[in-house]
């Protein structure tokens, strides 16, 4: 068992052999996705008969006890019209991210994929009649973004035998395991089989899932598309990758393959009243910290029920895409650096160069480093095309690198180490 304050979710550990596994080759490399939720939810917005709901806004229908008779209206209204997936594709896209993670069905239950197994999906019951995923499909492929699906296994609000839903049904006399092996294994199978080749599937909340059931949802994955990745919140420490708690990067490097999956304000679903966004310094420095330590960023949008990305979250994104335009080589198939656990300084290395990531810019632009273990033959900005050596002198405790004496990125300076 893990301890109560660690980073991972309990139960959303990786298999102890994965961390050698090519399969995740691609994902190493990726370092930053788009994580996007997107449902009914988006219509409320955080708000029911008038009463805000507290917490995020993708549980409103559980915060709220919406009887399923009610919510289900929901779909009669929903009709994102200005839902434009080239658009969508092209934000992860210019924001430096390499997939995207979008909900096919969340804890409310209703499919955003023409599902054969309910009526209560997005091409059956609403005025929209369109599969998104498929349109996001085309998408991903043509601009080169690896497509992979959110599925809620555990938690269906509205499946009579799907957990969570107390209101409407008892959860004692619930048939889970029938829900596991009629619904939802059948539904991995189309989302496996209709949308091309899927990057991972991103299982979450495993709650009551046995270790039988979640072998099985991953054995299936892996039987339609072998190179399909699974996350380690599909429960019993079997995925492929490890999930921190959402929004916890953890304090130091973990030695395992894992991903904070994180929210730009402080929903998940989109919620009309939640504006406190975080800046692009404090996501680009999130990004490097969380690379630095051997992880994955996954950053959500929640776009409204019109189907358009709020624009604060567009803005923030294409500004790290900016940034990783100029510095991506410090980040994209980077393994952690030497020097971890400083306020004022990350580390990534590729063979032959460390890169040094400056958060606190020293006035006078003496950077000051220790902690290397390697001998440094050059330093020069990843910003500077031209690579203009610094100046590096050597101390008794490690090196000094003369650099400008303001600093030359607001976000994060990097500093190239060839070693
Ligand atoms: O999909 C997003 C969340 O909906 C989901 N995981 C991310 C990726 C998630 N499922 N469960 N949790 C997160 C934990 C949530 C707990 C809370 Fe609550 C929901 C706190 C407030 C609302 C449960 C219900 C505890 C209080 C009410």
């Amino acid at each position: 068992m893990l301890p109560d304050d660690s980073p991972i979710r309990q139960g959303s550990g990786q298999r102890t052999d994965a961390r050698k596994d090519p399969r995740l080759d691609w994902w190493r490399e990726a370092k930053f996705g788009m994580f996007i939720h997107w449902g009914l939810y988006a219509i409320p917005a955080g708000e029911w008969k008038g009463e805000k709901i507290p917490g995020i806004g993708e549980w409103i229908m559980l915060r709220a006890r919406i009887p399923v008779a009610e919510y289900e209206q929901l779909a009669k209204q929903f009709n994102p019209v200005h839902f434009n997936a080239a658009e969508w594709v092209s934000v992860a896209k210019r924001a430096g991210q390499k997939y995207l993670v979008i909900t096919s069905k969340h804890h409310d239950g209703f499919c955003m994929f023409d599902s054969k197994y309910t009526n209560y999906d997005i091409v059956d019951a609403t005025p929209f009649g369109r599969d998104p995923l498929r349109e996001l499909a085309a998408e991903c492929q043509k601009q080169g973004i690896r497509l992979c699906f959110y599925y809620s296994q555990t938690q269906d609000w509205h499946h009579p035998n799907g957990d969570g839903n107390d209101w409407d049904y008892v959860e004692e006399t619930k048939d889970f395991d029938g829900y596991i092996e009629n619904y939802v294994k059948p539904q991995v199978r189309e989302l496996l089989t209709n949308y091309g080749p899927i990057g991972l599937i991103w299982f979450d909340t495993p709650k009551r899932i046995t270790e039988a059931q979640s072998r099985s949802l991953v054995d299936l994955v892996h039987e339609i598309q072998p190179a399909c990745l699974v996350n380690g919140r599909v429960g019993n420490h079997i995925g492929d990758y490890a999930s921190t708690r959402d929004n916890v990067i953890p304090a130091d490097l973990l030695d395992l393959d894992w991903e904070t999956p994180a929210t730009i304000n402080h929903t998940w679903g989109y919620k009309k009243d939640d504006e406190d966004w975080k800046s692009p310094t404090e996501l680009i420095q999130k990004l490097v910290d969380i690379t630095s330590k051997g992880g994955n960023y996954l950053l959500n949008v929640g776009p409204t029920a019109e189907g358009i990305i709020p624009q604060p979250s567009v803005d923030r994104l294409l500004a790290m895409g900016e940034w990783l335009a100029v510095n991506g080589e410090a980040v994209y198939g980077t393994r952690p650096g030497p020097i971890q656990g400083q306020e004022w300084c990350r580390t990534t290395t590729k063979p032959g160069k460390i890169y040094l990531h400056v958060f606190d810019w020293p006035t006078g632009g003496q950077l000051r480093v220790a902690g290397l273990g390697q001998k440094v033959s050059g330093a020069y900005l990843l910003a500077d095309s031209s690579k203009t050596p610094l100046l590096v002198s050597s101390t008794p405790d490690g090196i000094v690198v003369a650099g400008p004496s303001s600093a030359p990125d607001a976000h994060d300076s990097v500093v190239v180490l060839t070693v």
